[in-house]
């Protein structure tokens, strides 16, 4: 966590060209390479960016999928994803594992707040007035799928970061 230095409960890594990345000093960013090893991060595997070409046809390619990994006890606040230059792509998640209990709010943090079960393969869209919405995850629900052999939660965020380069989005 930024300030306090207090681990997230969530363990994190990333794939694509930029990595979300926290640290007690600098706080929320992108980083081009792997804090410990300096290595850039793998690339997104395709499947993953052609389900972003099919759900989020208007915007620019993916250039970060931050993987979250979820064990039995933990859980993520209510935040908004709002670390992104490019506010008109949306944000895609897969969940994979144990169900998870979702709540999303509007646009204020005060705003009433729907809960809704994650199950896995489920992919949520926030785009267009969604895309800045408050949301989180209360607690997964350990035991609900033997997909990944143990108990546990995956999800992948798949996330435009840059500003797309105008004119090569409208030459393609
Ligand atoms: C999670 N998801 O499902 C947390 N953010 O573990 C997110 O924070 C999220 O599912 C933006 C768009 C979709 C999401
Ligand atoms: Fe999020």
């Amino acid at each position: 966590m930024p300030r306090w230095g207090t681990p997230l409960s969530v363990a994190m890594t990333n794939c694509g060209p930029l990595g979300w990345y926290s640290d007690k000093e600098k706080g929320y960013r992108y980083e081009a390479r792997h804090p410990v090893t300096g290595r850039p991060w793998p690339p997104i595997p395709r499947l993953l960016t052609d389900l972003w070409r099919q759900l989020a046809a208007d915007a620019a390619e993916p250039e970060a999928c931050l993987v979250n990994w979820y064990g039995p006890k933990a859980r993520m606040g209510m935040h908004r994803d709002a670390d992104e230059q490019d506010l008109t792509a949306p944000v895609i998640s897969v969940s994979l594992g144990d169900d998870a209990w979702f709540r999303l709010g509007g646009l204020d943090r005060r705003d009433a707040s729907r809960r809704m079960v994650l199950r896995s393969g489920d992919v949520v869209v926030l785009g267009g007035e969604a895309r800045l919405a408050y949301h989180g995850i209360d607690r997964i629900v350990p035991g609900t799928s033997d997909l990944l052999g143990a108990s546990g939660r995956i999800n992948l965020t798949l996330r435009r970061v840059t500003a797309p380069d105008r004119c090569s989005r409208h030459a393609r």
